[in-house]
């Protein structure tokens, strides 16, 4: 057990370390608690959702491994998981629900029928929690997904379907936005592509940018939605092709004012997603991020606090735009303790945001403007080794959540009393 007046000391130590270098640990503080992590609602179950009890997806683009038991199966236990997660998290997160994730009441909803009313019981909930909500549509695990294609399907029937769908969404987000007084940002993701070398790559991108135009026809206000689109390089049965490449989104976005996802999972590895983001800012008003962790060919590890998550940090920070990209996090691992995979992904965010948030980047900027390479690689290096884990058991210890370790006795305590009796 952490003990908190150590806690403290170690605080103070640190503090003076940071003023060293003109930084104020309060204030850096205050800013990240500033944060709401958009928690995606999947890592509860595997990206099941609940259309119909115990469902299953159908191997069109996501894919989850692992069997590790106590995944939640019902609402109910999905929202206790969450709250669990919350409990051990310092700070305030948001929730980013998918639309297979209605409470459908035993009924089968077509996806093109939903509307507020399977999501009114979710919106409710947040609001008990204080906490806002994010939406995505769901153009996957459905058998009108099967061949590959959802919004650039050449069969009309299926592009009109999910045509609707995702206008539904929207609909929906602006409700749970206007609801919960804060903006739900309702994320476009399709996994539209061929395994194989087509030929009519320009047929599928103009189905989908027709079927967009069509999507965003109906305004909302600001204040209720706000409309993001993701990309991907390519995933599991479009490696040859994916028609929502980041070329077709950034183009779509900028021309459209929408929100430009940053999936960091979706990129070439050698690609750094930290560096898109100064980039973005200059011609879009706002980014989302998809915080993952690519590994291989998969995107969807767990969240570590690696060079990656560090440079989309500090490059969100340097570019002052905390108030201008939107934070979630987007992994699926069914090998581990869920609520453990939840925690260690977000506490690595808020370090990562922390640390970016602890840099001296004036003092580095001027070195770096006076020609002085050598000055600014030393002080990079330095800030490695300073003490931002003392800043942050800080911040737990003043948020009433288990500082450092201690997090980890009490998930699996949440798995002896909770998830195993499932
Ligand atoms: C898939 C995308 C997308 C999904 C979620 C479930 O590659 O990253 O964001 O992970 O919509
Ligand atoms: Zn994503």
């Amino acid at each position: 057990m952490q003990d908190k007046k150590t806690v403290e000391k170690a605080y103070q130590y640190a503090k003076e370390q940071y003023a060293a270098f003109g930084i104020n640990t309060d204030e850096a503080l205050q800013k990240l608690d500033k944060i709401n992590i958009s928690l995606h609602c999947w890592q509860t179950d595997d990206v099941g959702g609940f259309e119909t009890p115990d469902a299953e997806l159908s191997g069109d683009g996501i894919q989850v491994t692992g069997n590790y038991p106590g995944k939640a199966r019902t609402i109910e236990q999905l929202k206790k998981d969450i709250e669990k997660v919350m409990d051990l998290l310092p700070g305030k997160q948001r929730l980013n629900l998918h639309a297979i994730y209605g409470d459908f009441k035993g009924e089968k909803v077509e996806r093109d029928q939903i509307t507020v009313k399977h999501f009114q019981s979710w919106i409710d909930w947040a609001k008990k929690l204080g906490i806002g909500l994010d939406f995505n549509p769901t153009c996957f695990s459905h058998p009108y997904a099967d061949d590959g294609f959802t919004l650039s399907s050449k069969n009309e029937k299926y592009r009109k379907f999910w045509v609707e769908h995702v206008k539904r969404t929207r609909k929906i987000a602006a409700d749970m936005g206007k609801q919960l007084g804060t903006p739900a940002v309702n994320n476009i993701w399709v996994p539209d592509g061929s395994k194989d070398v087509p030929v009519d790559r320009n047929g599928y991108r103009s189905l989908l940018k027709k079927s967009l135009d069509e999507i965003f026809a109906e305004e909302y206000p600001k204040e209720y939605l706000k409309d993001s689109l993701e990309s991907k390089l390519f995933g599991i049965g479009s490696e040859a092709m994916v028609v929502g490449s980041h070329e077709f989104y950034m183009g779509y976005a900028v021309t459209r004012k929408k929100i430009i996802t940053l999936d960091n999972g979706h990129f070439h590895p050698t690609e750094q997603v930290g560096d898109k983001i100064s980039a973005l800012l200059q011609f879009v008003d706002e980014l989302l991020l998809h915080l993952s962790r690519g590994v291989r060919w998969d995107s969807d590890h767990v969240v570590i606090f690696n060079d990656e998550i560090q440079l989309i940090a500090q490059e969100t920070v340097r570019a002052k735009a905390l108030d201008r990209v939107n934070i979630a996090l987007d992994y699926f691992d069914g090998s581990l303790n869920r609520i453990g995979a939840y925690v260690v992904g977000a506490r690595a965010v808020q370090l990562a945001f922390l640390y970016a948030l602890l840099e001296p980047t004036e003092l580095i900027k001027k070195e770096e403007d006076e020609g002085k390479n050598f000055e600014r690689l030393a002080l990079l290096e330095l800030l490695k080794t300073k003490p931002f884990g003392a800043v942050y058991d800080y911040y737990c210890a003043s948020n009433n959540v288990p500082i450092s370790e201690d997090y980890i006795s009490e998930i699996q305590k949440y798995e002896c009393d909770v998830l195993s009796k499932r």
